[in-house]
Order: structure tokens, then C-alpha cells, then sequence
């Protein structure tokens, strides 16, 4: 019951920095004003797919030559047609991508990392670190199956830099998947930081297609600005008239998150000043402050006709905040969970957990429509009570607005509240419903199929408190752990040169996980530690709190996901396995472990490599709540096609720090 005190504390201070969360049609923050005739859909960033985007037809030359398209607006779940000679079953949204995957072409991007300014609220950040000078980054699109090389050039002046590809399996790729090492006593996992004036080049293939991002996961240089989104052109499990892009929905501090993070590793979670939605938010600035420069022009905007289906890539690349995302009077059709399609499903409101994505169909057929009427209505990102920090929350973030009925003007329209509770909808910060998630490839796994039982692949997230005796190295903080102990990597030593080592003579710092087998399906239970360390003090981050928890190099199958204690008396260990869903459980990469509850995942050892398992909070990640789970490790070394590549990043990397001595001063991920 003090637990609960705890989060009631939390609770009830967040509320004082910011808003009412209940009055969901407060005023807005600022004039907001009237708008001028609209640019199309999707405003400055240039985050929509290109019109012409030469997709599927994509391999002149390729198998593909001889296949035909079939994705068409009456039919999105084709990909190719069936066709005797090469590829008799065709693909589309049936095909498990997991072994199959069209050709593709090669698509080559190029990538810079640099320091800058921005200003996505209305308030100047003097400290970003930008792609291609933009926040987010520019947009990158394939097709299904295709080849990516992208060379990431380091343009800033202080820092490395790592881009890991959000969710893609890295197939016999784990040197591209963008983890670096940390510093002094520890080791990296597959590369090391890209020194300032060096490129280093990821190469990897689109066996999965929907949309995730791309971010830095150098220390916490991606909620300084680090990131983008990508697409993967592919088939959908319901159909749509028109894709409208990605949609980005993020939490916003305009101090560098390299000071947020040690007001976390002293006083709890550091606010965060605004949300944002594609990039767009709105902070009450207050007049004369010099670094108040104003809000963007327009919200958000889409722009629909009457009767049409569009698509809408939502991902939440947020730091710590979880937000619910509705439209009013619109339902939402959910046809991915991450790269997953599923069997769609309708809801009003839809929880996105850091780090995960879902796509969704609206159709242009609002509830209530009087066409004699304004038709506009706000698009809404709610920060949910008690998992987010925002100190000015903006609730309406963005507006769709029809061609014929628009008043251009800010819409009246008014929140989904007449239709469900809005106590129990607002209370709450979860995932969406397991149940909900059918992926529409089935695959099941027998009980008795794992490699290791749940006694001996037991994980607690918990926090290490320093004690007199034993102080905590690298600053005397608490820190996250998910291993026993918080991971800290050593930068310019990372993980994947030194394969030939025994795990066990490697330093426990590293927190690596050995999983020696092939195929065979591993399970991972992860609880959260009730036992609060000695030491706490009310208020601080060491209260058990929900952990969105991301696997590299895989999707995994969340066969479990229960707010109650694992393995009590009255439900054991043995009773949650014979409660589970081993019959096509939802399949994603990340997971919210509820508040003092647990999540039971899954997968198989088909893919060599050392995979990083973390917390999505990036405040987390950073303190330690991190561990490498070494895959097979005898095979990783015949996957990588590019050793000397990863020796050379490491020589500039280790030859930039002999003169800068860089300090790592935290995790290292
Ligand atoms: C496409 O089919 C033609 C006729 O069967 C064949 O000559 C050609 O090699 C095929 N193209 C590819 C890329 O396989
Ligand atoms: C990023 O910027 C570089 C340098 O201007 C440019 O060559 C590259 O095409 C840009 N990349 C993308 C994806 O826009
Ligand atoms: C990265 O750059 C920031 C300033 O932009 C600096 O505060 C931080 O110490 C640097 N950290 C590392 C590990 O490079
Ligand atoms: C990875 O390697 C395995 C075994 O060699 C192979 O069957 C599989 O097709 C490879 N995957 C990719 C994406 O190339
Ligand atoms: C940089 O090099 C110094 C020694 O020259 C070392 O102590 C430090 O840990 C290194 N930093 C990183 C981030 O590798
Ligand atoms: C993004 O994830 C964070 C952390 O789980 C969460 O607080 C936030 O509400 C999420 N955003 C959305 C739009 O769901
Ligand atoms: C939204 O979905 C609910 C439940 O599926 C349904 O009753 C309602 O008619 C739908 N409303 C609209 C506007 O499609
Ligand atoms: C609405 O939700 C609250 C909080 O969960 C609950 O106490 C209340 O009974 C619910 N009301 C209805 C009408 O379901
Ligand atoms: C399960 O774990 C126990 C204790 O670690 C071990 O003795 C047993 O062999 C394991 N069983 C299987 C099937 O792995
Ligand atoms: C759980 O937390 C307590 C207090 O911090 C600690 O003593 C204990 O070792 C932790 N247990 C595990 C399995 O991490
Ligand atoms: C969650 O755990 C409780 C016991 O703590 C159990 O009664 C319940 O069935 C579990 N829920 C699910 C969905 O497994
Ligand atoms: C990469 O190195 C930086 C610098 O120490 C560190 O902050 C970051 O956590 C490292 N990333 C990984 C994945 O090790
Ligand atoms: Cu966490």
C-alpha cells in the first residue's frame, strides 16, 4: 500500500505542473489563430511517401520482373499475383515474411548527423542534434524485401554517434544494427561510436515491411533530436484509398537530455516541457523571453474527402511520456501492431507505448455528420495520468478538415466523452489489449517447446541503490537494472570483436545474457522488483513504474501481460504457464511491463547476434535497464559481411577520444 502512495504522489505532482487532465476542451494554450489556405496533407516535414514511389514494381531485373503487382485501394493485402515459374504462392499480407520476402531492388540513402537549433513548439532548443538539419529527420521509404545501404555521416562536433534501425529482425546483420559501445570498464554490443568527420555504412534487408524509425541509440542523443521515420511499402490487412504518411507523436524537453538525465539520476523523471505531434507543439512561451520564436503557423493537418479510407502510420517516439491517440468522431481501423499485420480491429482511442507502432485506417464517414455544417475535427494526443511528465500539455494536436465542408478555422468539435467512461479511459496508461492483437500469420508455440524453463530465465527489473559499503561505480546514483546489475558498455571495445571470448571471463557490466541454442524457442519472464531498495526516498524514480520493453533482432511473442505479482502462492509460476496463450499470441518488439506485474515473451534463436534488450524510457535505458543477450554466439561471426568496416569505426572512434577523452556518463545505450 506505501507503493501505491508513492504513485499517488507522482501522480498528483505531475498534475500541479500541468493541466487538468480532465478537462479534455480546456483552452488552448495559445491563439492558435485562423488558417490560411493549407499546403496538402502533411505539412513541413516531408514526411509523406512520395506519390510515385516506384513500388511494387520495383526490380527491373529483379525476380519481380515477372511478377505482377497487385496491391490496388479495392485490394491491399496483395502484393504480388501468384505466378507458377517464381513464386507460386505469391505475396501479400498471408506470406510470413519471417522466410520469404520478395527481391527488391538496393536503395542507397545518405544520412547526416549534426548539431543545430530547433524550435518544434515555439521555443528555442540552442542544443539539438539534428538529421539533415531537420526534426524529425527526413523520411526513408523502400518496398518490401529490399536492400538498404545507409551511410551516416557524424557532423557534430562533441559527441558519436549510432543509428539503430528500429525493429527491423537484422537478419544475419547484426553489425547494422546500431548499438554502440559505451566507455571505460565495459564493452559495446555491435559497433562503435562514429567519431565526429567519420561514416560508417548499414547494410541490411527489408524482410518485414509496414513503418517504424530510425534513432540514435549513442547515450541519449535521441531525445535531443536523433531520429526519423521510415517506411516500408507492403500489403495491409484491411484496405485504404490513400496513405497519409507517418505520424509522429513524441514528448518534448527544451533542456539537452544529456542535463535532463542527471536531474533524473537525483530528483525522479525531469518534466518535460511540451508534446508534440509530427513534430508540432505548442508552448505557452512567455513574452520577451528571447528563445520564445513562436509556434508553427498550423497544427497538423489532414485534409479528407467524403467516403475515403486513408492510412495513418502512427509511431510514439517519445523520451517518457505514453499518450492516447483519438480523432473525434472518427473510429480507428488498426491493421499493424509494430511490423505485424493483425486482424483489424475498431477502437476510439488507441494507447501507443514508447518505441511502438500501429497503423490505422480512418474512414472519412464521421459519426454525426450534418454536411450543412463546418466539418473539422481535432485530432487528439492525451497524455495518459501517471506516465507522463509534461509540464504544458497540449490535448488537441492536430485537425482534420474535409475539402468541401471546411471552415478552416479551428474545429468545435468535441471529444469521444459521450461514448465511453472518461474516468476509466483517462486512468490509465496500458498497452492495448492483448486480445486485440491477432497477427495475421498465425504461429503458435507448445508449452513444452522452450529451451529454458521459466526458473532459470527469470529477469526482475529493479533499481541498484549505492550503500556505504558498496557505492555505485561511474557516479554514485541509483541505477536501473534488468541483469542484476546496470549495464555499462565500453564504447571502443564493443561486443561484437570480441566474440571469441568466453561470456563468463567478460565483465558483468556488460550485462550479457548467453543463449546458446539454435531454434529453439527462449522465454524470457519479466517481473518487476517489489522490493524497494534501502535508501528510498518517496518521490524518487526507484518507485515501481511501467517499463516499455523493446527486443532487438527479433519479434518476440508476449505470450503473458498481467498487472499482478508473478509467482505468488495463490498464482504461481506454474499456474501463469498453464494460463498462457501459446496459440498465435500477439507478435510486436516492444512491450509494457505493467507497474509491479510481468510480461512472459518469446522467441526463437534463428537469428545470430548480440541483441540488446532494454527499456524504451530513455531515462532507463541510460541508468542500465539494458542487457545483451547473446544469440548463438558461435554463429555470429560467419554473419558478418563487414569486419574490417567495424574495426576501422573503431580505430577512428578510440583515435577521436585520445585527444577529446570523452566521458561516458552513462549506459552507453
Ligand atoms: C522473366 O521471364 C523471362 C521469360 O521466362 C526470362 O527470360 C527472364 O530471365 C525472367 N527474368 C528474370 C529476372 O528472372
Ligand atoms: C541528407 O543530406 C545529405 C547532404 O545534404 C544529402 O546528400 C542526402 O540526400 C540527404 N538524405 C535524405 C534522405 O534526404
Ligand atoms: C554529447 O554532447 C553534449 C552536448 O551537446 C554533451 O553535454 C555531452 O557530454 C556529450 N556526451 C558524450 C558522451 O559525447
Ligand atoms: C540468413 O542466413 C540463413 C542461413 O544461412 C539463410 O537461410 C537466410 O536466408 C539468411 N537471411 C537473410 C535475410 O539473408
Ligand atoms: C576515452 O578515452 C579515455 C582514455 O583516454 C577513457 O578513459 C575514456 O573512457 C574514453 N571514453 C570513451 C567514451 O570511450
Ligand atoms: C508513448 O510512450 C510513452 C511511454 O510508454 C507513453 O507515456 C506515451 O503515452 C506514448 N504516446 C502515445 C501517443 O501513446
Ligand atoms: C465506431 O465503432 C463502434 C463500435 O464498433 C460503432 O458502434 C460505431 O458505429 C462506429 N462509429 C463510426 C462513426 O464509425
Ligand atoms: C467509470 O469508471 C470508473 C473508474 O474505473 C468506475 O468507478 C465507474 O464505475 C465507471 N462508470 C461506469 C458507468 O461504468
Ligand atoms: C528447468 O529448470 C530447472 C532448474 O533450473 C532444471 O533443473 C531443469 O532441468 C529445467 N528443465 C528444462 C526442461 O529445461
Ligand atoms: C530486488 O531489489 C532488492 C532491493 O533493491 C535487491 O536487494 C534484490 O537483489 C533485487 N532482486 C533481484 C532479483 O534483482
Ligand atoms: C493475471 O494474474 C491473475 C492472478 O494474479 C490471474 O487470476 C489472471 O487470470 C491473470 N490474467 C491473465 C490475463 O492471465
Ligand atoms: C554509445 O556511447 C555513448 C557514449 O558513452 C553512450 O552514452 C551510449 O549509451 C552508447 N550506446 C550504446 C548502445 O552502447
Ligand atoms: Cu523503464
Amino acid at each position: 500500500m506505501e507503493l501505491l502512495k508513492f504513485l499517488l504522489h507522482i501522480v498528483r505532482t505531475f498534475g500541479l505542473l500541468g493541466h487538468e487532465s480532465g478537462d479534455l476542451d480546456q483552452e488552448i494554450l495559445d491563439a492558435g489563430g485562423l488558417l490560411p489556405d493549407l499546403p496538402s496533407i502533411g505539412g513541413a516535414n516531408a514526411l509523406v511517401p512520395s506519390a510515385n514511389f516506384e513500388c511494387p514494381n520495383y526490380s527491373p531485373g529483379g525476380i519481380e520482373e515477372n511478377l505482377t503487382s497487385c496491391n490496388t485501394p479495392s485490394d491491399r493485402s496483395c502484393w504480388f499475383e501468384p505466378n507458377e515459374w517464381w513464386a507460386p504462392s505469391g505475396y501479400g499480407i498471408n506470406t510470413d515474411y519471417e522466410f520469404s520476402w520478395p527481391d527488391g531492388t538496393h536503395r542507397e540513402y545518405w544520412l547526416e548527423v549534426t548539431d543545430g537549433t530547433t524550435s518544434p513548439d515555439g521555443y528555442l532548443k540552442t542544443k539539438a542534434k539534428l538529421v539533415n538539419g531537420t526534426y524529425p529527420g527526413p523520411l526513408l521509404e523502400a518496398c518490401w524485401g529490399d536492400q538498404l545501404t545507409i551511410h551516416v555521416t557524424n557532423k557534430m562536433t562533441d559527441n558519436g554517434t549510432t543509428i539503430h534501425w528500429h525493429g527491423f529482425r537484422q537478419w544475419n546483420s547484426s553489425e547494422a544494427d546500431g548499438v554502440n559501445a559505451t566507455n571505460r570498464q565495459s564493452q559495446g554490443v555491435t559497433q562503435c561510436p562514429i567519431a565526429p568527420g567519420s561514416t560508417y555504412t548499414y547494410k541490411f534487408r527489408a524482410t518485414e515491411y509496414g513503418h517504424t524509425w530510425y534513432h540514435s541509440h549513442y547515450s541519449l542523443q535521441y531525445p535531443d533530436g536523433v531520429l526519423g521515420p521510415i517506411i516500408i511499402h507492403g500489403p495491409q490487412s484491411a484496405n485504404y484509398d490513400e496513405d497519409v504518411g507517418t505520424v509522429l507523436i513524441s514528448d518534448w524537453s527544451h533542456e539537452t537530455a544529456f542535463i535532463d538525465f542527471f536531474k533524473e539520476l537525483t530528483d525522479g523523471p525531469p518534466p518535460m516541457q511540451s508534446n508534440l505531434l509530427q513534430g508540432r507543439g505548442r508552448f505557452p512561451c512567455v513574452q520577451g523571453d528571447p528563445r520564445c520564436v513562436g509556434a508553427p503557423a498550423n497544427y497538423y493537418e489532414l485534409k479528407f474527402e467524403k467516403g475515403k479510407k486513408y492510412l495513418l502510420r502512427l509511431i510514439n517516439t517519445s523520451t517518457a511520456s505514453q499518450f492516447k491517440f483519438s480523432i473525434d468522431n472518427h473510429n480507428l481501423t488498426v491493421v499493424s501492431a509494430d511490423f505485424v499485420p493483425i486482424q483489424p480491429y475498431q477502437t476510439q482511442y488507441l494507447n501507443i507505448g514508447i518505441g511502438q507502432r500501429y497503423s490505422v485506417i480512418v474512414e472519412a464517414n464521421p459519426s454525426g455528420t450534418d454536411e450543412s455544417v463546418n466539418m473539422d475535427y481535432w485530432i487528439r494526443t492525451i497524455p495518459a495520468v501517471g506516465c507522463n511528465s509534461i509540464q504544458f500539455p497540449v490535448v488537441r494536436t492536430g485537425i482534420v478538415r474535409y475539402f468541401t465542408n471546411s471552415s478552416y478555422a479551428l474545429p468545435v468539435s468535441t471529444f469521444w466523452k459521450t461514448q465511453v467512461n472518461q474516468t476509466a479511459e483517462l486512468d490509465d496508461c496500458d498497452d492495448e489489449d492483448m486480445k486485440n492483437l491477432v497477427p495475421v500469420v498465425p504461429k503458435s508455440l507448445n508449452p513444452g517447446d522452450y529451451a529454458n524453463n521459466y526458473t532459470s530465465d527469470t529477469y526482475e527489473v529493479g533499481m541498484t541503490e549505492p550503500t556505504t559499503q558498496n557505492p555505485m561505480p561511474h557516479g554514485n546514483y541509483s541505477r536501473w537494472d534488468i541483469a542484476m546489475l546496470p549495464m555499462w558498455l565500453e564504447w571502443g571495445n564493443p561486443i561484437i570483436l570480441n566474440l571469441d571470448k568466453n561470456v563468463s571471463t567478460l565483465s558483468p557490466e556488460l550485462a550479457i545474457v548467453p543463449e546458446d541454442y539454435q531454434n529453439a524457442w527462449i522465454v524470457l519472464v519479466i517481473v518487476g522488483n517489489l522490493t524497494l531498495p534501502s535508501g528510498h526516498n518517496v518521490g524518487k524514480q526507484s518507485i515501481p513504474t511501467r517499463h516499455p520493453i523493446h527486443l532487438h533482432g527479433h519479434d518476440f511473442v508476449l505470450l503473458a501481460q498481467n498487472d499482478t505479482e508473478w509467482d505468488t502462492p495463490t498464482w504461481t509460476a506454474a499456474d501463469a504457464f498453464n494460463n498462457m496463450n501459446y496459440n498465435n499470441p500477439p507478435r510486436r518488439d516492444v512491450a509494457l511491463l505493467p507497474k509491479e506485474g510481468y510480461i512472459v515473451i518469446a522467441f526463437k534463436t534463428d537469428n545470430p547476434g548480440p541483441w540488446l534488450i532494454h527499456c524504451h524510457i530513455a531515462w532507463h535505458a541510460s541508468s542500465g535497464l539494458a542487457m545483451q543477450i547473446m544469440e548463438d554466439q558461435e554463429n555470429i561471426e560467419r554473419t558478418i559481411k563487414d569486419k574490417q568496416a567495424i574495426q576501422d569505426t573503431c580505430d577512428a572512434w578510440n583515435t577521436w577520444n585520445a585527444t577529446m577523452n570523452v566521458e561516458q556518463d552513462d549506459s552507453g545505450i
